[in-house]
């Protein structure tokens, strides 16, 4: 399959998250992208491609002005304000209850308004590498619209956690919202399947009230995962997107025999929708050595979730989203594709 690739990602680099209380080392970095871009050429799962520039439009058509202009122009107000050698941009004020949110002002008043956590640092590359990824699932998406079986956005930043007006989760820009709206906008009608270990709250919020747009995740309970205020059992959808949302929460410590059972359900609802094509927010943080995930699964698990997403049988978009153990990353991501291309 023909893999998107751009080194713009190289650029957004933040070294360090604030987590559980303090500084940590940042776990979304560049070293994720390249690792599994040297596995994919070692065992020749397709040509690394660079993406087509389809400039602002499909952005806008997801995104709120508001955010887009704010993520544009973020760091150097930041860095005009703190110093060029500042660290990243991380908010430390929101408009909480009771307080006006005026979705305006300075630096600060603007990173409390547009981002929802502080694991979401804007860098001076940011920007250019989240356009370089949705750019990269675009590329996918079109490469489907033009009739190939599967292509890979292998992207970063993420973008499942990001809705259209708020950032966040290590995402900025949402890359597979962005590349089911073209979808729907060039006449396919898009199925969302999020099997990254957290629930894809900036997705299913974007396509909550829709029946044009299918979101399925399967993912860690938000009673003990992040995000943590969205992606339980109970969100349908609603309006005209009634049943068209499907959360699938999972225990704490769920392997493979209760994540199969889950991706059964999942796939049971996408046939149903009747879609002409899959995107599939690939994140890889399911693993059982994942250092910020409670799942259980091993490393032959994803060749079977390969298998198991080929035998829907649909022209297929991948797009990378999380999974943060360096050593495993590679080789688990390979399996989905390989599983896929064996089963398809
Ligand atoms: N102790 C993605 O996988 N911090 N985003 C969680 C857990 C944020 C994950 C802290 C996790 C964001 C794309
Ligand atoms: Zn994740």
């Amino acid at each position: 399959m023909k893999i998107f690739y751009s080194p713009a990602h190289l650029e957004h680099e933040p070294p360090q998250e604030f987590e559980q209380g303090r500084m940590a080392p940042a776990v979304e970095v560049p070293e994720r992208v390249e690792r599994v871009r040297a596995e994919a050429e070692r065992r020749k799962i397709g040509a690394l491609l660079p993406p087509r520039d389809f400039g602002m439009e499909p952005v806008s058509r997801v995104h709120d002005a508001g955010l887009v202009t704010f993520l544009s122009e973020a760091s150097s107000l930041w860095r005009k304000r703190y110093g060029e050698g500042a660290p990243p941009a991380i908010p430390s004020a929101w408009p909480g209850r009771g307080m006006k949110n005026r979705f305006q002002g300075d630096v600060e008043s603007r990173l409390g308004t547009y981002a929802f956590d502080t694991a979401t640092p804007i860098v001076r590359g940011t920007w250019s590498a989240s356009l370089a990824a949705a750019n990269c699932a675009l590329s996918a998406a079109e490469a489907i619209k033009s009739g190939e079986r599967a292509a890979f956005a292998l992207a970063r930043p993420p973008g499942h956690h990001a809705s259209a007006d708020v950032f966040g989760g290590y995402c900025y820009l949402n890359n597979i919202a962005i590349a089911a709206q073209w979808c729907v906008d060039h006449g396919l009608k898009p199925a969302v399947l999020d099997v990254d270990y957290h629930h894809g709250n900036g997705t299913q919020s974007i396509f909550y009230g829709r029946d044009d747009v299918l979101f399925v995740s399967i993912h860690g309970d938000p009673s003990f995962a992040y995000p943590h205020f969205l992606g339980f059992a109970d969100e349908h959808g609603e309006g005209r997107g009634e049943g068209a949302n499907l959360n699938l929460p999972l225990p704490m410590y769920s392997a493979w025999d209760a994540y199969s059972w889950a991706l059964d359900k999942a796939a049971k609802k996408i046939r149903a929708f009747g879609p002409d094509v899959l995107l599939v927010s690939l994140g890889l943080d399911s693993f059982e050595a994942d250092p910020i995930s409670k799942f259980k699964l091993r490393a032959e698990d994803y060749l079977r979730m390969g298998e198991a997403i080929a035998g829907l049988k649909l022209p297929t978009v991948f797009n990378f989203e999380g999974g943060y153990n360096l050593d495993a990353l590679a080789a688990i991501t390979v399996n989905v594709l390989e599983g896929f291309e064996s089963a398809a």
